[in-house]
């Protein structure tokens, strides 16, 4: 914002951004972002006599508690109280799929970070004092930390799962290629600007209200509730937005909120848990590394016979969400591609990390990671480019998915055959290849990537919710759903459903915060599958108030309710203007004592899921899209640059293009930096090595692409979407997976004896190894 703007032109500039109900429609957030006026928990008006704690955890990442001793802190001025779990009048659990995971430790200890206890102070300070005055005696176990080791040891959170398809050892009979291999992708580092934190405090009867950074508030009301051995009715959590979330607060904002709620329950007094970057880091789990190998057929002309993998999942120390993201890894492992004889196996690790968890793309890009490993390592082997596999596999209209949906509305040879056309692949890989002739010291490389992603929760009853609209008697509309806002820009779309259905402007529409006394019973804001859910709920509420208010007004103009239509907040008869304004309209229906309020329940239709089987047809639909990735190597460093990432997107028909753009390259970048330089170390003790922002790097607007250009694919859209609008929050992360093969070209340019490595993230230190490696 310019300086020398006053405050009235600023606010002009807002109304007319809010007369703007256009495709373009601004975040509605933009403008108080970047007034710095946007509420997080950190901004939430403490009361007098606030408390403030921060989480006593393990400094050991697997052992027994021989001693602790809390005597000096607890002495400490300006302490109240240390809680652990002998404070816990309930359960001390909180695993949502497995109970395998408890608040505090209790006798023994599992990951390095794993809270033990809550200290309680007047300050912030004084706590993170105390904290340090705690004597521990851990009796040290043996440490895991790989999934490889977690598997010859038998650790497992679960069993392992199968998608099978056809007759894979029948089909490599047939084969004429077979390759193997091995690949490693690493964790990653959700990195919200906003870190974990929550905010309780007591209301009368023992009620306690939790404003929460959680994507799942109705998961943080239930595990207080059971935490604390109250009914859920006695918890209210209250979320205005999020600083980021990327999947790092689908489960992990619940044990924070907990350990308030623990706080408050016990002292009848305000509690703030805010953790900061260097706990935030170490406490908790991650995007999941992936240990996979896999056996790959192929015919003479490049067809994908058969395809073998084997997933290990380092699923850190519990469960979490561990089970339904290697689902999500079966669901991804051919990506775009029509295979007709797959046997796919995850196992789901059980090491000495802190439970990795939901991250963009949740298990499926480690998935689709494999599979373009193997159709790269079978490339590079018959010397053929890797987009002439890629090509001849693509899935095909009713082509058939390993879990046994028929694939429909298919745009993955539409979206291929676009970027090509669009980007002029031959002049691409021409100009590639002019310049690596011309080069000595750098070299450039490009990939393809496809890619198709389910929508919905692969687990079918989650995919529902529900939306509360009030229009207030000045005809203003106030709007509730379970969606929480986390910078992805969901309630704009909110908006833009309830100002379309009444054709009202949207400064006459609030969205109010997430509250799980308005909407109850929600599944979280994940899976890509936000605006559709809660989108629709919010559309078939609207849509009865709109059928009450055409009643209403047909009445009054002693016409049918078919020919009325609102439009620019009148009411229109045949199409033209009345007198009656939507106020009017408003005040008329409140007179005529009509509900004014409605709450609407969406349900995803069609979709189902046999486990037993592993069949069905668990999707309302697909995404899909094209990237070109093209890189500059510096063979003297190793250091690399991308000169370009450019990609068809099937947005479906997007409601909200400026919206959606911003999630397409957000995620592009997201998934560029997963491949290339975040990069989660532990060492063989479990110790988080990079814990801190100067150890873990992601990308900035230096290692970005310089040129980023993201177009929409033609499409019809989908009905199962929201107005057409296709869900758009994770697919476009796994365009950065061509990042890391266009890195293994450029090394081959350089370095013809050079056999592709599938070890993500490519860090520059691992392509100046590759390009000197004989
Ligand atoms: N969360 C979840 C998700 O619980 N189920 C899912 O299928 C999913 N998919 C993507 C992201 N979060
Ligand atoms: Mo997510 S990975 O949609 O919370």
């Amino acid at each position: 914002m310019h300086k020398n703007k006053s405050h009235s032109e600023l606010d002009k500039l807002k109304t007319n951004l809010e007369f703007s109900l256009k495709q373009s429609m601004k975040n509605i957030d933009s403008y108080t972002h970047v007034r710095g006026e946007s509420l997080y928990v950190d901004d939430v008006n403490v009361r007098e006599g606030t408390f403030y704690a921060v989480v006593f955890d393990s400094p050991k990442a697997h052992g027994k508690i021989k001693s602790i001793d809390y005597s000096e802190a607890e002495a400490l001025e300006g302490v109240e109280r240390i809680f652990t779990y002998k404070d816990i009048p309930g359960d001390n659990q909180i695993g949502g799929i497995i109970p395998d995971e408890p608040l505090f430790a209790e006798d023994e200890v599992h990951f390095w970070g794993m809270p033990i206890a809550l200290v309680v102070a007047k300050s912030e300070l004084i706590a993170r004092q105390a904290r340090r005055l705690i004597k521990i005696d851990i009796e040290e176990l043996p440490v895991i930390t790989t999934a490889k080791e977690a598997k010859e040891k038998d650790s497992f959170i679960n069993a392992p799962r199968s998608f099978n398809l056809g007759n894979t050892e029948k089909a490599f009979h047939d084969c004429e290629y077979i390759y193997e291999g091995e690949t490693f992708s690493n964790g990653q580092e959700q990195l919200y600007i906003e870190a974990q934190g929550s905010y309780a405090e007591p209301l009368e009867n023992g009620n306690i209200k939790i404003t929460s950074s959680t994507q799942g508030p109705t998961a943080v009301q239930k595990t207080t509730a059971k935490v604390l051995g109250l009914p859920m009715h006695k918890i209210e959590v209250d979320v205005t937005r999020l600083g980021g979330g990327f999947g790092g607060k689908e489960d992990q904002a619940t044990p924070w909120a907990v350990m308030a709620a623990l706080a408050t329950y016990h002292l009848k007094q305000s509690v703030k848990l805010i953790l900061n970057r260097h706990d935030d880091l170490r406490m908790t789990g991650k995007r999941h590394p992936y240990e996979s190998n896999y056996k790959i057929g192929l015919s003479k002309d490049l067809k994908i016979l058969a395809y073998e993998v084997e997933f290990l999942q380092n699923s850190g120390a519990s469960a979490d969400l561990s089970p339904a993201i290697a689902e999500r890894t079966l669901f991804h492992a051919t990506n775009s591609y029509f295979v007709q004889n797959v046997k796919s196996t995850v196992y789901s690790c059980k090491t000495n990390l802190p439970p990795n968890t939901a991250f963009r793309g949740f298990g499926g890009p480690q998935g689709m990671f494999v599979i373009e490993s193997a159709i790269a390592k079978a490339a590079s082997e018959l010397g053929v480019a890797a987009r002439q596999i890629q090509e001849a596999n693509l899935l095909q209209e009713n082509d058939v998915f390993s879990y046994g949906q028929i694939a429909k509305q298919v745009e993955a040879q539409n979206s291929w055959d676009a970027a090509k056309a669009i980007f002029n692949i031959e002049e691409l890989e021409q100009k590639v290849e002019d310049f690596n002739k011309n080069n000595a010291a750098f070299k450039k490389g490009l990939a393809l990537m496809p890619i198709t992603f389910g929508i919905s929760f692969t687990n079918t009853p989650m995919n529902h919710a529900r939306a509360l609209v009030h229009i207030y008697l000045d005809g203003s509309v106030g709007i509730s759903t379970a969606a929480v806002e986390m910078g992805q820009g969901v309630n704009t779309k909110m908006l833009q459903i309830a100002a379309k259905i009444f054709a009202v402007n949207t400064s006459k529409v609030k969205i109010e915060t997430t509250n799980t006394t308005r909407v109850a019973n929600t599944s979280p804001s994940a899976a890509s599958s936000t605006a559709d859910l809660n989108g629709k709920a919010l559309l078939k509420a609207c849509n009865s108030l709109l059928d009450r208010l055409k009643i209403v007004a047909s009445e009054v103009l002693n016409v049918s309710k078919d020919s009325i239509e609102l439009k620019d907040e009148f009411v229109y008869c045949n199409s033209e203007k009345t007198t009656m304004s939507w106020t009017e309209l408003i005040s008329t229906a409140m007179l005529k004592r009509i509900a004014l309020t409605e709450n609407a329940h969406y349900a995803t239709p069609e979709i189902h899921f046999d486990k037993t089987k592993e069949k069905g047809h668990p999707f309302a639909y697909h995404v899909f899209g094209t990237s070109i990735t093209i890189v500059t190597v510096d063979c003297t460093r190793g250091t690399y640059e991308f000169d370009a990432v450019k990609v068809v997107h099937d947005y479906g028909k997007s409601m909200s293009e400026g919206i959606d753009l911003g999630q397409a390259e957000g995620g592009l970048v997201q998934g560029m930096g997963w491949m290339t330089m975040e990069e989660i170390a532990y060492d063989t003790n479990g110790r988080l090595l990079s814990n801190a922002l100067s150890t873990y790097k992601v990308p900035d607007v230096f290692s970005v692409a310089k040129n980023i250009e993201i177009l929409p694919l033609e499409t019809l859209g989908n009905d199962m979407a929201i107005l057409k609008s296709k869900a758009v929050g994770e697919p476009p992360l796994m365009y950065g997976i061509g990042a890391y093969f266009a890195i293994q070209n450029a090394i081959k340019a350089f370095n013809p004896n050079y056999k592709h490595k599938f070890h993500a993230p490519m860090t520059p230190e691992k392509v100046l190894i590759s390009l000197y490696n004989k």
